[in-house]
């Protein structure tokens, strides 16, 4: 995609200056860069000193046998002990770790001590189970406080979680069961979602039916709704970890020692279990976290809404805000219940000061209007994140101005389930952010963009965006798979780890990301990326979301497809509006770029990070029956487009 992209067509100067009393008193300055270039080691050697080890590593990287990286070798810590113990025993206990809001309206505070207490009774209980170091554990739950207790507990035992979010299906869980080979799963009988108890026992039962290997399932009551009960496999989890000690010693574990298996989807093949491991992980979490946030744990409300079944629900809700001691709130539903105000109504009620959340919430936020966060009061907010997707120039001005209330700078973090903490953001202390850029890499990580052949492309240009040097939350293979490990991540270009997206450099050298390199559409032999044509289409006020495709067209070999999403409820496109969508495209990135086909539907198909999953339009848009759908949020969605379908307005 390196010659014709149109990256340069989209053109974006708005710049934000970081607030002068944030950038007074951020927790990293611009020095930061220098120190890190200056000895890259020695920098995350200094990360890795905030943490507690039980014994120091004696070496700061091996590197010896790439891509097969191990961090602080020798060291020795544990994970929850550094999470939870150590600021109970610095006389923290007291400090509110969670507030906790189910979606009926429930809530629970858990502080630092109580959460100490509940790890270690889980810990006891999963001990007197029969589960040992080393051993997988399964946990597959709603957002309630037992999922980060389960987690830490695992953590703390040293047996490598495996979290499945909740929304996807049996077959999805059975399938990472059995390729990971855990025979302990952790659930529940369900959890709130849109109003109502939704069921998650039964998928599990199911996806037993082809995991023999499990012998317990702990169960925590949550809905109360009934349950079939497999006995001697299934067990309460307040009928064993409420009797429980709440004292437990921790023992120490190796940095290496696996933390634990998240599996990422991939567009068609097998899920690659990602293992993240003990001590380069939690170093690259908690020091991001305190350097991309300007995390103040004395003061600051801390929000990242998402899954813990995504991976910045691990690093961003769990084990990065833990490490650093800071309060959290956790949010167990979705935005729209009872009422569209949901999320401002929590951000109110705790005073929350950073916000993260990915780009498509943001759309539909959008998408809602700006009367409804204009009916409380977010003045408690200071610093705002995104991830998960580019974040289109649009959406992003629209969160700054309307949610950060113009005076919130927005940090774009570009990272992935395999790189395990961000890697690529603006400094809300130094950085002057720009609508739709993730920026620079961090200080202590090199990142570029180059063309087909490796080389790194001038400023301007556009490419692949690789890492350079290995970082100490790097995963350290996928699963049982050491080749696939090396073929997808290594291969491609000596000597650089792939990332799989598109990125390119503007005139100052910063960077922006174009999506999944895999989604790059080739119209008449030119190059052209989704998330551009995405983003010049938001930008159209009467558009809230868009999603593009590259259709197989027997003049242009692809041609793009895009399926948009109104502002406001209700509206309804026509075929003057078609084709003025087209023809803004057309203007904003050239006429090659002009949709061939322009359809308004009511939802678009989402993962449970709210990717779009454009394969499924594609195979939509080229007519073909639906490939696997096991990991969309809501399988409703692709009928609700299908039905559209006839009413679909096309061109040319
Ligand atoms: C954290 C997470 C990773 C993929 C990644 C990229 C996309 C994430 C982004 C972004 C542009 C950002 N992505 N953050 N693209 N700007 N700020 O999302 O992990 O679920 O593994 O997805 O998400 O395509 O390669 P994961």
């Amino acid at each position: 995609m390196t010659k014709e992209t149109l990256s340069n067509l989209l053109k974006e100067n708005r710049r934000f200056d970081p607030p002068p009393e944030l950038a007074a008193h951020a927790n990293v300055t611009a020095d930061a860069y220098a120190e890190a270039s200056a000895d890259r080691l020695a920098f995350w050697e200094r990360a890795a000193e905030r943490l507690q080890w039980d014994e120091p590593w004696t070496q700061v990287l091996d590197w010896s046998n790439p891509p097969f990286a191990k961090w602080f070798v020798g060291g020795k810590l544990n994970v929850a002990v550094n999470c939870v113990d150590r600021h109970v025993e610095a006389g923290r206990g007291d400090k509110v770790a969670f507030h906790w809001e189910g979606e009926p309206g429930d809530q629970r505070t858990i502080t630092y001590a109580d959460l100490k207490d509940e790890v270690c009774r889980a810990a006891n209980a999963l001990t007197e189970l029969g589960v040992n170091k080393g051993d997988r554990v399964a946990i597959y739950m709603p957002m309630i406080p037992e999922t980060v207790v389960a987690m830490l507990a695992c953590a703390r035992l040293g047996a490598p979680h495996m979290v499945v979010f909740g929304g996807f299906s049996s077959d999805a869980l059975s399938t990472r069961i059995q390729d990971c080979d855990a025979h302990f799963v952790i659930t529940s009988d369900g959890g709130y979602r849109r109003g109502n108890a939704s069921a998650l026992k039964p998928a599990v039962d199911e996806a037993l039916k082809s995991c023999p290997d499990v012998r317990n399932v702990l169960v925590v009551r949550r809905t109360g709704q009934d349950v079939d009960w497999t006995e001697g496999r299934d067990v309460w989890w307040h009928d064993v970890v409420d009797q429980q000690s709440a004292e437990h010693t921790a023992e120490a574990h190796d940095a290496e020692h696996p933390l634990y298996v998240m599996y990422t989807s991939g567009t068609t093949a097998k899920p690659k279990g990602i293992l993240h491991t003990t001590g380069g992980y939690l170093t690259g979490v908690s020091w991001t976290h305190y350097e991309v946030f300007d995390i103040k744990p004395e003061t600051d409300i801390f929000w990242t809404a998402a899954d813990i079944g995504w991976v910045t629900g691990h690093s961003y809700i769990v084990y990065g805000p833990l490490a650093n001691g800071a309060t959290s709130v956790m949010y167990e539903g979705t935005p729209d219940t009872p009422d569209r105000g949901r999320w401002w109504e929590i951000v109110n009620k705790y005073k929350v000061t950073i916000l993260y959340c990915a780009p498509t919430v943001i759309r539909m936020f959008m998408k809602w209007g700006e009367d409804i966060p204009a009916k409380y009061d977010l003045s408690s907010l200071r610093l705002l994140g995104s991830v998960g997707e580019p974040i289109n120039p649009e959406a992003y001005v629209w969160y700054r101005e309307f949610i950060g209330g113009g005076r919130c700078p927005v940090v774009d973090t570009w990272w992935q389930t395999e790189t395990g903490s961000i890697m690529i953001s603006p400094l809300p202390g130094v950085t002057a952010g720009k609508p739709g850029a993730a920026m620079k890499a961090l200080p202590g990580v090199v990142a570029d963009v180059v063309d087909d052949q490796g080389q790194s492309v001038p400023d301007g240009g556009g490419g692949f965006l690789v890492l350079r040097e290995p970082w100490p939350s790097m995963l350290r293979t996928i699963w049982g798979d050491d080749e696939r490990y090396i073929k997808t991540y290594w291969s491609k270009f000596d000597g650089l780890y792939f990332a799989g997206d598109g990125a390119k450099k503007d005139s100052d050298g910063d960077l922006w990301l174009l999506g999944r390199v895999d989604d790059v559409m080739l119209v008449s032999g030119h190059n052209i990326s989704t998330t551009e044509v995405e983003s010049a289409l938001v930008s159209n006020p009467k558009v809230a979301e868009a999603a593009v495709v590259g259709a197989s067209d027997p003049t242009t070999g692809q041609a793009i497809v895009a399926f948009v999403i109104l502002r406001g409820d209700g509206a309804e496109g026509g075929d003057e509006l078609v084709s003025e969508l087209r023809q803004h495209v057309a203007k904003a990135l050239g006429p090659i770029a002009r949709p061939r086909q322009v359809m308004v539907v009511p939802e678009l198909p989402k993962t449970r990070s709210g990717k779009i999953m454009r394969r499924l339009l594609q195979d939509v848009a080229e007519h073909r029956s639906l490939g696997d759908v096991t990991t969309l949020t809501d399988s409703t969605v692709m009928d609700l487009i299908s039905e559209k379908l006839p009413t679909a307005k096309s061109e040319d």
